[in-house]
């Protein structure tokens, strides 16, 4: 396989005019006719060019209205052209049925769709697939299905055919063609400046109940992005179309955003409150694409931060202002702790912008997207929200209708704040989370704090220089109150000291608050001095953050030592759980345990072999204890969680359905599931029913009640992925991969659709013990399912190859067995691109 470098960019040689396109809709020979203008630009002029161009049947190509032969080979192809401008003309033939990469031009449950993101348009016509090569896109589409849609304004439509023109230049990768017989949820939004913008969300019969809750999430997000961004949208229709087969969550197309159904369709008896909430979020995150991707979009794919970065950055701060920014926070962190930390930590670490790659769709990663997020708002952070407001002002003017670079995107800040950034701009180039570690002094009235930074060494980059960390500091006195609020200290060095002088009295410190930075904080504080900020502290991330390491701490001492439970820390939180004025959402993020695999990544550090059946049952342990100390607290928690009136999917109502379902999970450990099979009886929403549910599978009281959902829900297909998913996700570990096993035999079980795929094995990679069961039989399932998975869709397969990324961390035992199903899987004839490279990453 060929490795892209990002040092060797070069521009395309033509500029392109206009595109035209025709679209003869057949599921397996489909014609795509191009007519396009190329331009050369002032480069030396040559004499041919290369056009990508992959699957696709050439039936005939001309220049400038003459027949050409060009030489086409699996990748594109290459044609003499003259000197000037010149009018390139091709039709190709597709076999949209047989499209199970779900890449290009694809059919999913009858209807027709597109991805390109990134390099799909190669699969549709032969074209210079690459985000610089930005043109017009006028789109007629033919077809006896009732609707026709494609990117931009609607232009002439009748019996069999409809018209498109997207005004705006655009990248192919947001190319889009929906074609089916789909009902639409209607509305409209007007803009601030006047312009009445026709909405829609598209979906399969049936599905319009489930439609209402997206629309509010758009129209809010349009508002939001004006107000907050002075942000307007620039068609005259905004449309959304749900597709079952997808292999990520959604798409930004320019007009046209392509969801994952599971992205976008809502009801509160088929969704948690957990899917309103991303529902909410994507919708958001791709409507702000329409600024940040679209009109100004990438020079080239290792620019992708620039794009994916800034736009979770502000999908998470509209979630804030819709939710609250104190659960959000943690929540982010809890998510990035998850994902990005043990990506950054392993053998797939990578740059927030990577240098090479041999397969892009590989670095749509957690590192790309949520440390992109985190470097963004540290930039906020240290230039403070105004210079932050007028440096994306500026971006905006000055970068509208550009394909940019992160220098493009650091320029403005530099140049509205007069800073140099130089330093800063490590954090685009160097991978690995930094450690900071803290030792603290006091001396007559001077309390001083001195950090030292330092990045353990990654793939391809064994020495690091040190980052600019916004670290936020806040000094709290011993009887509570706030003596120092919160301060930014910017630290630039290896080893650097911040002096507080003035003080009374010896302080505590509240350090990194709202996690200011993505590193891993050193801190030798003693569990009194954790349990004081859990007690007192104001910044909420950092309460939170307290409470977390004490459960950690209890835990590992558990798991090593075999400890008894640390009381003083369960007393503790006790007091906060009591205090009725705290958001019951974050009172129950302080009850949940740190996962089992942050757990086992920890003991790690620490130099120990994490077992997964003694983190398991230290964990359950823990939680049998907590259930029977607070015998007393639940039942009142569970009253102060009790919502009466009708159901919403807002953040008063959804944390106290999550304190509720906390209390619900404790519970179960003592009465054998008698709770929760009252839950699930009475349940009128799926947040209360599902969570009912995995709570009798772990009480192993479960049959009746995954029939009676199974009879409830066998139709929809969204609830069918839970169905699947929670079987696996809270079997007993030692059941864990016979219950997969088991439902992949299922009549539902169709495991070319990435939805009920992932859902069995994300389901699995979850259940930490019973994936990394000792006789290494969850590897051996995972890898028969991606070897059989690989040859339909290797995008999918390949992003579930990163559940071995942590394989180095267990005992030799497992490590032979996760190496011997990775191996398995390098071995299997015909691999593609994207797990080759996955593997051989994992493995090296
Ligand atoms: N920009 C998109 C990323 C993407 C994608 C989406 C769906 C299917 C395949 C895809 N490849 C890349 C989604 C986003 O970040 O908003
Ligand atoms: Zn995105």
């Amino acid at each position: 396989p060929t490795t892209v470098y990002l040092a060797d960019y070069t521009p395309f040689g033509w500029r392109i005019e206009d595109v035209h396109l025709t679209f003869r809709l057949a599921p397996h020979a489909t014609r795509v006719l191009a007519r396009i203008h190329f331009a050369p630009c002032q480069l030396a002029p040559q004499q041919e060019f290369f056009l990508h161009g992959e699957e696709l049947r050439l039936i005939g190509a001309k220049i400038d209205g003459q027949e050409v032969t060009p030489e086409v080979t699996d990748k594109g192809l290459t044609c003499a052209v003259p000197a000037g401008r010149f009018l390139w003309e091709a039709e190709v033939e597709i076999d949209p049925a047989n499209n199970t990469a779900l890449e290009g031009l694809y059919m999913s449950g009858g209807m027709y769709c597109t991805q390109c993101e990134a390099e799909g348009f190669r699969k549709i016509t032969f074209y210079p697939d690459r985000p610089d090569v930005m043109a017009t896109f006028t789109v007629r589409i033919e077809s006896a299905m009732p609707v026709l849609l494609s990117n931009g304004n609607p232009g002439a439509s009748g019996d069999g055919f409809a018209e498109w023109h997207d005004p705006w230049p655009k990248p192919a990768y947001l190319f889009a063609l929906v074609a089916g017989d789909l009902r639409n949820h209607p509305d409209s939004f007007t803009t601030k400046s006047g312009h009445k913008v026709d909405l829609n969300i598209w979906v399969r019969p049936g599905d319009e109940g489930k439609c209402a809750f997206g629309m509010q999430a758009l129209k809010a997000s349009m508002t939001w992005d004006e107000d907050v961004y002075g942000r307007e949208y620039d068609l005259d229709v905004f449309n959304i179309v749900a597709v079952d087969d997808f292999n990520m969550g959604a798409m930004e197309n320019k007009g046209l955003n392509i969801f994952n159904s599971s992205c976008v369709l809502a009801s509160p008896e088929t969704s948690t409150d957990d899917n309103f909430e991303r529902i909410e979020a994507i919708i958001a995150h791709e409507y702000f694409h329409n600024w940040t991707g679209n009109r100004i979009t990438c020079r080239d794919w290792f620019q992708l931060c620039l794009k994916e970065g800034l736009t979770v950055y502000r999908d998470s701060q509209f979630t804030s202002d819709m939710r609250g920014p104190e659960v959000k926070r943690i929540s982010d962190v809890i998510d990035l702790r998850a994902r990005q930390f043990p990506e950054d930590q392993g053998p797939l670490s990578h740059p927030v912008r990577p240098e090479s790659f041999q397969e892009i769709n590989n670095f749509y990663t957690a590192t790309v997207y949520e440390k992109g997020a985190e470097v963004i708002g540290m930039l906020k952070r240290l230039v403070g929200d105004d210079d932050y407001a007028r440096a994306l002002d500026l971006y905006f003017d000055r970068h509208d209708g550009d394909a940019a670079t992160i220098e493009d995107w650091l320029k403005v800040f530099e140049d509205v704040t007069g800073r140099d950034l130089s330093q800063f701009k490590r954090w685009y180039s160097q991978s690995g989370t930094p450690r900071l570690s803290v030792s603290e002094a006091w001396d007559n009235g001077t309390f001083t704090l001195t950090f030292e930074q330092h990045t353990p060494p990654t793939p391809g980059q064994a020495d690091k220089l040190p980052q600019v960390l916004p670290i936020a500091v806040g000094l709290l006195n011993p009887n509570g109150d706030e003596v120092v609020p919160t301060r930014v200290l910017e630290m630039t060095e290896a080893k650097q000291s911040f002096d507080f002088t003035g003080l009374s009295a010896r302080p505590v410190a509240s350090i990194l608050r709202e996690f200011s930075a993505p590193v891993v904080l050193e801190r030798d504080a003693d569990p009194q001095q954790r349990a004081f900020l859990l007690a007192h502290d104001t910044d909420a991330f950092n309460r939170w953050e307290a409470g977390h390491i004490l459960a950690r701490d209890c835990l590992l001492a558990m798991i090593r030592d075999g400890a008894t439970p640390d009381t003083a820390w369960l007393d503790g939180l006790e007091t906060v759980l009591r205090d009725s004025t705290l958001d019951p959402d974050f009172r129950q993020m302080l009850v949940a345990l740190p996962s089992q695999s942050e757990l086992a990544q920890a003991l790690h550090e620490q130099g120990s072999t994490p077992d997964p059946d003694a983190i398991y049952d230290a964990v359950m342990t823990l939680r049998l204890f907590m259930a029977e100390r607070w015998a007393d607290l639940l039942p009142k928690l569970a009253e102060e969680a009790r919502v009466t009136a009708p159901y919403q999917p807002d953040a008063e109502q959804t944390g106290k359905r999550a304190l509720g379902n906390m209390v619900l999970g404790l519970l179960t450990h003592t009465d054998g599931g008698a709770a929760a099979q009252a839950q699930f009886d009475s349940a009128d929403n799926m947040t209360l029913q599902l969570a009912a549910l995995a709570n009798l599978i772990r009480a192993d009281k479960a049959k009746a009640a995954l029939a009676a959902f199974y009879d409830q829900w066998k139709d929809d297909r969204l609830v069918m992925d839970k169905w699947f998913g929670l079987q696996v996700g809270a079997a007993d570990p030692g059941k864990a991969v016979e219950v997969a096993k088991a439902l992949t035999a299922h009549e539902k079980f169709d495991w070319t659709n990435p939805n009920r795929f992932r859902a069995v094995f994300g389901g699995l990679i979850g259940n930490h013990a019973g994936f990394h069961r000792k006789d290494g039989a969850g590897y051996a399932l995972l890898a028969d399912w991606l070897i059989k998975l690989d040859d339909k869709n290797p995008q999918t397969t390949a992003r579930m190859c990163s559940a071995f990324q942590t394989w180095t961390r267990y005992d030799s035992g497992r490590q032979t067995h996760a190496k011997a199903a990775l191996e398995r899987i390098m071995a299997k004839p015909n691999l593609s691109r994207d797990v080759n490279e996955m593997v051989s990453r994992i493995l090296a």
